[in-house]
């Protein structure tokens, strides 16, 4: 509480020397060369576009941190309601553009570097990307802090300090598959991040767990491993505001470095385990996607960050000075999917061992405290924990998680009686061997609310993951916040002559309609004039020359940018049908190889583009990257074909990547099989910069057509209700693919006869397809195909095009993650906004 009073010497001395955010060139130049000189040791004659970054990094971070500290200052004083974001997964990107943007000082820092003979193009292509997360989940938490901070809520990010963020993705030239390379994002030091080596607190595994028997359910836990976590701060800049948010993250340590005693006696392997063993959990991101493995060191990443988090939480709230009782009026903690559910058996450790309040009470407290948002509806990507793993692992946790149970049990028993098969299915433990613990059934009793990612996935969470819990709980603890982008970095940023062309078309300054994107809508006045019609297409022209150009570099190849560009982008997985897509694409090959000359100059120009990672052991998604790439190599050198079609697959998606592909993207492909999505966001993103949208009737893609209107996108396929039938008639009544869709066995077999090379490798790939067909493509195909037609003949039509182009940008002020976080704050967490003044 020090900052109340100045601590030492002359106050006038102190506030004298203090400085704000830099806003002359001439400030940002001198801490440009300050840190050339100083921080970074470096001489100016030899200075590269690495250095120029480094150092323009240090010169915009001072500036963060001065808005950072009197942030904080600011809310532990006023001490208002808290909102806590527990993610596992925090896909940043780049920071220095947008930091530079979020301080108002890009153009002053983009002219001091040029004046320093930098151009801020290649300054900040320098910056590493941090890639803490697998996909749209750890995007999505990224977004949501950049709403936050630019909302002005008091709302922190917890996460961990992987030392390697999500694999660097290799394209073997011999055979065109997956190759997984490290990514030591850290090695050149991260200016973003801020040690506080003074915040840190122990964590414990293992040991025992015994019960004090005296009435109050308390029981003491010892012995095991000891590890330290330490506090890395990332500031959290918000749009327009000086509020400057943060996102601490934990880093694992041992608590003794060696065991001298080992060590002396010379059993070196001994001494260097337990620090090892230590340093390992935050070592690297788990690359699963939509699986889980019951892997104990993902256990362990689990328990340190949730331990961690709640500690440092506890340790601000009392501060403060309130009875315990009122711990959920001041904190509120929202859970990103299953992951960080141990925090709820942890805060009741805390309560009820620590802080000696009584179960009920501390139930209480629990429950009103935790909200958990579900991210998908795939059966394997539920997490389960072995009943005997938590038990070696955390064994107090354990007796708590049981003592839970048995109190549910009685209420659902109260409720239902003699319902056994209920019990069963709403247990939070499943039978077995081992018996499993569902972490999905245990963030639902004890969250007060439950939130699915759009309408359609909340409906299904509703319906077919949670139906038991609805008839108990009632309906309205569970409910929808559709996911959002922020504008921020997925237009302003990525596309800035578009945002350009609409803060003129507009008319109004450009950080009010990045502050309020319904502000969009003012381009539908304007969708006739063929001025802005041109602009637009020039825009969009201008966005495609900057990939092909990218394109180029990287493969040698022309492309073509007067061409349709096609894109389909995210993780690869067999529910997001990348397949269909590269079977359309053969089956567009094949049509144009059978053409004349003369008949092929008919048809509409397109270059194709994929990119995401598999993961690692994922050997059907692992093949269809192999696919994609020998199909690109043919097609791509074929000379009758090749202006008219080309394929290519970009290795290491990332965001800096999507970054340059989404503004250059005329159609985005979104194309999950009905009801396995659950939202997607790059479909916002593609939107945003007026990609039109080719998919299913699934996750987000219903209300981004209810905004711009159905004939503004490119619907097909089966809808999800008919998704389970058609299932059980493969299962039970299969009929050959030949004889239900003849096109797209023509191009199955196409592929078997090995004309993209292979020699039978892909016939794993191919019988998902022939047998089973769990993600119904036999049924979808011929849709597909129509839909991509009607694609290539409105794309014919230019003006019609760029008009639906310019609506659907204008219908994007609901996918604004500025919307979701407000959806948050009022409906579940009861946070307010302050304004850190001037
Ligand atoms: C994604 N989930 C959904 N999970 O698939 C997507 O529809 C949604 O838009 C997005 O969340 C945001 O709500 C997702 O990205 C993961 O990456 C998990 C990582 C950890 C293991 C399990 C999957």
């Amino acid at each position: 509480r020090g900052e109340e009073k100045w601590p030492r010497g002359d106050q006038k001395t102190w506030t004298s020397s203090m400085r704000n955010v830099f806003t002359e060139t001439s400030d940002v130049t001198k801490s440009i060369v300050n840190h050339v000189q100083t921080s970074l040791a470096r001489a100016p004659y030899n200075l590269d576009d690495f250095g120029a970054y480094q150092a323009a990094a240090l010169a915009t971070r001072d500036n963060l941190i001065v808005n950072w500290n009197e942030t904080q200052i600011h809310f532990t004083r006023k001490q208002p309601k808290r909102a806590y974001y527990l993610s596992l997964e925090f896909l940043m990107g780049r920071t220095l553009s947008n930091a530079l943007l979020n301080l108002g000082i890009q153009p002053q820092t983009e002219q001091s570097l040029s004046s320093l003979g930098f151009s801020i193009e290649d300054v900040l292509v320098q910056e590493r990307d941090a890639a803490l997360g697998n996909g749209g989940l750890g995007r999505l938490a990224a977004c949501y802090l950049d709403s936050s901070a630019t909302q002005e809520l008091p709302v922190w990010g917890y996460g961990l300090r992987y030392k390697y963020g999500i694999f660097m993705q290799l394209i073997k030239e011999e055979d065109g598959s997956q190759l997984e390379a490290p990514d030591p994002w850290l090695e050149h030091q991260n200016p973003w991040e801020l040690p506080r080596l003074d915040v840190v607190y122990e964590v414990r595994f293992y040991g025992s767990s015994e019960r004090l028997n005296d009435g109050s359910g308390r029981a003491v836990w010892s012995g095991g491993q000891e590890v330290l976590a330490v506090a890395y701060d990332v500031m959290i800049p918000g749009y327009g505001t000086r509020n400057t948010n943060n996102l601490r993250l934990w880093e694992s340590k041992p608590k003794r470095g060696f065991d001298l005693q080992s060590f002396n006696a010379g059993d070196y392997e001994h001494a260097v385990e337990a620090s090892n063993s230590a340093a390992a959990i935050t070592s690297v991101l788990y690359p699963n996607d939509h699986t889980t493995f019951g892997k104990e060191l993902r256990l362990k990443q689990q328990y340190f960050w949730t331990a961690a988090s709640l500690a440092d939480m506890m340790r601000r709230f009392k501060n403060m000075d309130k009875p315990i009782n009122e711990f959920a009026e001041y904190n509120a903690i929202q859970l990103n999917d299953t992951h960080p559910t141990l925090a709820i058996v942890e805060l009741m450790r805390m309560l009820v061992d620590e802080e000696d309040v009584p179960w009920s009470q501390a139930w209480t407290i629990v429950t009103n405290t935790f909200f958990f948002t579900n991210h998908t509806v795939l059966p394997e990507a539920l997490e389960k924990w072995p009943v005997p793993l938590m038990q070696h692992l955390l064994p107090r946790h354990l007796q708590i998680i049981f003592d839970i149970v048995r109190r549910f049990f009685l209420s659902v028993e109260k409720k239902f009686p003699g319902d056994v098969a209920r019990l069963a299915r709403m247990s939070l433990i499943e039978e077995g061997f081992p018996q499993q613990i569902r972490m999905a059934n245990l963030a639902v009793v004890a969250s007060r609310k439950v939130n699915g990612v759009a309408e359609l996935h909340s409906e299904l969470v509703r319906k077919n993951l949670f139906p038991d819990f609805v008839e108990f709980f009632g309906k309205s603890k569970f409910s929808n916040v559709t996911n959002g982008v922020t504008p921020r970095r997925w237009l302003d940023q990525c596309n800035p002559a578009l945002s350009q062309l609409i803060t003129d078309t507009l008319k109004l300054p450009r950080d009010v309609w990045l502050k309020d994107l319904y502000k969009l809508e003012g381009l539908l006045q304007h969708v006739d004039d063929p001025k802005l019609q041109k602009s637009w297409a020039a825009v969009k022209r201008q966005n495609k020359e900057r990939l092909a150009h990218f394109v180029e570099q990287m493969f040698g190849l022309k492309v073509d940018a007067s061409a349709m560009f096609d894109v389909q982008i995210k993780r690869l997985h067999e529910y997001k049908r990348q397949t269909l897509n590269i079977l359309g694409v053969i089956y567009r090959y094949l049509l144009l190889k059978n053409m004349t000359p003369e008949e092929r100059k008919k048809v509409n120009k397109k270059v194709v583009f994929f990119a995401g990672k598999a993961a690692p052991g994922y050997y059907v998604a692992k093949l269809t990257i192999r696919l994609i790439v020998n199909v690109s190599r043919v097609i791509n050198a074929d000379p009758d074909t090749n202006q008219y079609l080309s394929l290519f697959f970009l290795p290491d998606y990332s965001v800096s990547l999507a970054e340059v592909l989404i503004p250059a993207a005329d159609i985005s492909q979104q194309i999950s099989t009905a009801g396995t999505e659950a939202s997607g966001t790059s479909n916002m993103k593609f939107c945003l910069s007026g990609g039109l949208l080719l998919g299913t009737v699934d996750g987000a893609n219903i209300e981004i057509a209810e905004e711009v209107g159905e004939d503004n996108v490119f619907f097909f396929g089966h809808l999800t209700p008919d998704v389970d039938k058609l299932r059980y008639e493969h299962t039970y009544h299969p009929v050959p693919v030949e004889q239900k869709c003849p096109e797209l066995a023509k191009v199955l077999d196409a592929v078997s006869s090995n004309i993209f090379g292979g020699n039978g490798v892909y016939e794993p790939l191919l019988n998902t397809v022939r047998q089973g067909d769990y993600y119904i493509l036999t049924d979808d195909f011929d849709s597909y195909i129509r839909a991509v037609e009607m694609v290539d003949e409105a794309y014919q039509d230019q003006t019609e095009w760029i008009k639906k182009s310019i609506r659907t940008t204008a219908k994007m002020g609901k996918f604004s993650s500025d919307r979701a976080i407000q959806d948050y704050a009022q409906e579940y967490w009861n946070i307010e906004s302050s304004r850190v003044s001037e």
